[in-house]
């Protein structure tokens, strides 16, 4: 019978991450899985209160979120180092209105966007050049993904209190479809 401590020294392998930057991509890691979890409570308020096109969109973005988690998991796992999941916060059950969802989106992203300049940063301290590379998929995501809520945001202020606006606006994004990163070559 194998102890659970030689089981552990058994199975270590040589990582190139640091313990820092381990634990950063773990913490990276878990707001992805959050990022996934709002988008998907934003999804089920918009089914909730029949605007499909809406709930569609965050659907989307909700499976998005989950290939950015998996990538950060893959790629722990690729330099030898230690996936640790932690609990995922709950997200909001409930929202004023799909303005309200998309302003909260945009701000999301934008801490997210500030999560993964610090990772950057941190890299670059440590001279730990395949993270720095690794990281820079991200930094050029976050460009699209606050463009894309800027538009949106954009959109829905010119319909203002209009429902024939807002109904145009849900079937545009009814049209989103979702592109797994390797099919699309970004991951
Ligand atoms: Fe929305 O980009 Fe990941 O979190």
């Amino acid at each position: 019978m194998i102890g659970g401590s030689a089981i552990r020294s058994y199975n270590r392998v040589d990582t190139m991450l640091s313990e820092k930057m381990q634990e950063a991509l773990n913490t990276q890691l878990n707001k992805e899985m959050y990022s996934a979890y709002l988008y998907m409570a934003m999804s089920a308020y918009s089914s909730y209160t029949g605007l499909k096109g809406f709930a569609n969109w965050f659907m989307v973005q909700y499976q998005e979120e989950m290939t950015h988690a998996m990538k950060i998991y893959s790629y722990i796992n690729d330099q030898g180092g230690q996936v640790k999941l932690a609990a995922i916060e709950q997200p909001a059950t409930e929202f004023e209105s799909p303005s309200d969802m998309f302003e909260k989106t945009l701000a999301h992203e934008k801490f997210i966007t500030k999560s993964i300049n610090e990772l950057v940063d941190l890299a670059i301290a440590e001279k730990d050049h395949a993270t720095n590379i690794f990281l820079q998929w991200y930094v050029t995501e976050q460009i699209e993904e606050e463009g894309n809520d800027n538009e949106i945001i954009a959109r829905l202020k010119l319909v203002g209190e209009d429902g024939n606006g807002l109904l145009m606006v849900d079937k545009e994004l009814a049209m989103r479809v979702f592109t797994p990163p390797a099919a699309s070559e970004e991951g």
